[in-house]
């Protein structure tokens, strides 16, 4: 078969492309380690309330300026919607909803997440500046969605 001269050029040029990102993500995945989010754990969106560590959410200091909320959200509210930590606190997040998907964002912050109904969240953010934050819902999850917030206040 005879083939163009630029024909073959380009050819070459998008196998020469197709090698090197393939390369590129093939290096990221095995040598660097990327990898999609693999925690995983589950909840039964129904049983929430019974759950042995979310039957009780709050606001739990597990060691030296670390502290833990263990926090539900439902159409439309957080629990707890008010929460109090020390200026520079390292604070996981672990979160489940007991309905629908809820948006999780504290602008101004890195936080910013989902909660998937049968899937415990975890996110962890540290508050180096004092004040007042408020964490608000940022997926559509009904009628009363814009009433969904909590707020973070960080105590000098
Ligand atoms: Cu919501």
């Amino acid at each position: 078969m005879k083939m163009n001269k630029m024909e073959e050029i380009w050819m070459i040029v998008a196998i020469v492309i197709i090698v090197i990102a393939m390369s590129i993500t093939g290096y990221q995945a095995f040598a660097m380690g990327m990898s999609p989010p693999s925690h995983k754990e589950h909840i039964d969106p129904q049983t929430v309330e019974e759950h042995p560590e979310f039957s009780e959410p709050g606001v739990y200091e597990t060691g030296d300026n670390e502290y833990e909320v263990i926090m539900t959200l439902q159409a439309f509210q957080f629990e707890p919607s008010e929460i109090s930590v020390p200026e520079g606190a390292e604070v996981t997040f672990r979160m489940a909803t007991k309905d629908v998907v809820h948006g999780v964002n504290v602008p101004h912050t890195n936080l910013n997440t989902m909660v998937i109904p049968g899937y415990i969240q975890e996110i962890t953010q540290t508050f180096n500046e004092a004040g007042e934050y408020i964490m608000v819902c940022n997926e559509y999850c009904g009628t009363g969605h814009q009433m969904m917030s909590a707020t973070i206040t960080v105590e000098e």
